[in-house]
């Protein structure tokens, strides 16, 4: 019998706490597929320190995995960053158990190299973790480790240096069950639980490090089972709002209408939203979706202005962000759109666009959420960039928050110059709505920033 912790190390609650995907995914994989071990989870967003010693002196732990979703808050004004957090999180496991300590997750996949570093756990999974952590188990269980044969193992090497392997193929289905702890807990404080419906991004934005995360090339997860997995959340727990937490929801069409019609012919009554681009999308599209449950979109648009999409790498423009945000207003679909202020290429003049652009959307129609600055991550176009400029060294000190500030532009007077354009934008450093918090703890459901346009 082999015994496994899944930790979710995240106690970050902005703009509301989310569900641990990731270790549930993990979880189900491994339940399924290796025989004879047992799996228990423990989150830092519902237990302590204290409680996290007893659980580990208690289970007695050959493994414990732990899960890091946050490096820091992405926020320029608060810089929030978790290491510090992760560091004694590592440090208790070490005190309270022997198990081999293993970590992986989006934000530890974004830096490996550098959270390795910090956290010297005894091995990670760079990226999608499901067959590597499998493997990694077994090859622990049985005491006969070859690292090298573990795709995306992140290890030290006999040199102490740290080595990350390639990735040769990715899982053809992944399995998920929600925990019903967890499930009820994030259900009652969200507002939404969360479910992927595809893996990978296929573009290329300077600034992303979603495929450095999961891959450019993109996996759709089997329609059946996502619908199947969505019925038992209706069903079993009553949960009718989801999030498709995919890195862009509208990419593989083709298979997004098939998911799409075989939610319609399930029967079950869902609400759900997803991140969109505002290329590559049809109004006839949005209103199959809508009829699947569609009721919120959030926009990666990043700037109303076009020379500064084509700098960004983005593969649409303006026009395509004012006929979608069209769609969506007569459809009645609530939308948002996520920009990034100041960012590489931006100017003064690229930055009025955007202003002068914004009254061009229907009045009080949108909630806007800009950035400020980008952040600045290893294995993109801008970290290359930052480099060339020398706004950065190296990658070392990448995890403590970085950001890249063009130097056109006066990041002081931003809020000040989006107050006559017609909509709610909604900065990182704005205090939390008390009316959002209001319409949470009357248990309405969804993301709730559509209180805010007026
Ligand atoms: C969807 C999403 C959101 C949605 C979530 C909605 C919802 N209801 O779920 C919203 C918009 C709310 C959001 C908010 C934020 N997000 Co976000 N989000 C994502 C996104 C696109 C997907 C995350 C996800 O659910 N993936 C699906 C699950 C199944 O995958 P996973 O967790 O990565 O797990 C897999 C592997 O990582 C691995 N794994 C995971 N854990 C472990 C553990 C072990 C031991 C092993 C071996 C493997 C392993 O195996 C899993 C299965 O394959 C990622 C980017 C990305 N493409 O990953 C960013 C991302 C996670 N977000 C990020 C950030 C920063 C944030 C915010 C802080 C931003 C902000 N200022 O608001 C907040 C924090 C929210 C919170 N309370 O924690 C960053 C984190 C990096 C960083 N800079 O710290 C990411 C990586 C994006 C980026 N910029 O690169 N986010």
């Amino acid at each position: 019998m082999c015994k496994i912790a899944l930790v979710s190390a995240n106690t970050y609650k902005m703009p509301y706490p989310v569900y641990p995907l990731g270790v549930s995914y993990l979880a189900a994989y491994l339940k399924k597929n290796i025989s004879d071990c047992s799996i228990e989870i423990f989150d830092f967003n519902l237990n302590s320190f204290e409680e996290y010693a007893n659980f580990l002196r208690l289970h007695n732990f050959d493994i414990v995995g732990i899960s890091l979703r946050n490096i820091d808050d992405t926020n320029i004004f608060a810089q929030n960053d978790f290491i510090i957090h992760y560091k004694k999180v590592v440090s208790a496991t070490r005190q309270n158990c022997n198990a081999h300590v293993i970590i992986g997750g989006s934000g530890f996949s974004v830096f490996p190299e550098q959270v390795f570093a910090a956290l010297e756990p005894d091995y990670a999974v760079n990226g999608e973790g499901e067959e590597s952590f499998r493997r990694l188990i077994l090859a622990l269980k049985s005491n006969n480790i070859k690292k090298e044969h573990i795709d995306s193992l992140v290890y030290r090497n006999s040199n102490g240096d740290i080595q990350i392997n390639r990735r040769k193929e990715y899982i053809s289905f992944p399995t998920l069950h929600l925990d019903n702890c967890l499930a009820e807990f994030y259900w009652d404080k969200s507002g939404m639980l969360n479910i992927q419906t595809k893996r990978g991004c296929p573009y290329k934005c300077i600034y992303c490090s979603y495929p450095v995360i999961d891959g450019c090339s993109v996996r759709t997860l089997d329609a059946d089972t996502v619908v199947a997995n969505i019925e038992e959340l209706y069903h079993s727990k009553r949960v009718n709002y989801l999030f498709f937490t995919d890195s862009i929801f509208n990419i593989c069409n083709e298979y997004n209408r098939e998911l799409a019609r075989k939610l319609i012919a399930s029967n079950v009554k869902i609400k759900w939203g997803a991140y969109f681009s505002p290329g590559n999308l049809t109004r006839e599209d949005l209103e199959l979706y809508q009829q699947s449950g569609l009721t919120h979109i959030e926009f990666g648009s990043d700037s109303f202005s076009d020379s500064l999409l084509e700098k960004y790498g983005k593969h649409f423009r303006f026009s395509q962000i004012i006929e979608q945000s069209n769609n969506c207003w007569q459809l009645g679909i609530l939308y948002a759109h996520f920009l990034i202020l100041g960012g590489y290429g931006e100017t003064e003049a690229t930055l009025n666009e955007t202003f002068e652009n914004t009254k061009k959307l229907e009045p009080n129609s949108t909630v806007i959420f800009p950035y400020v600055g980008m952040r600045i991550y290893p294995r993109t176009k801008l970290y290359e960039i930052a480099l060339g400029e020398g706004v950065i060294k190296d990658d070392r000190e990448l995890i403590n928050p970085t950001y890249y500030v063009s130097k056109d532009v006066d990041i002081k007077t931003l809020e000040a110059r989006t107050v006559n354009t017609g909509q709610k934008w909604i900065f990182p450093n704005e205090e939390p709505s008390p009316l959002i918090e209001r319409f949470r703890a009357k248990k309405r459901r969804g993301p709730l920033w559509e209180y805010l346009r007026f």
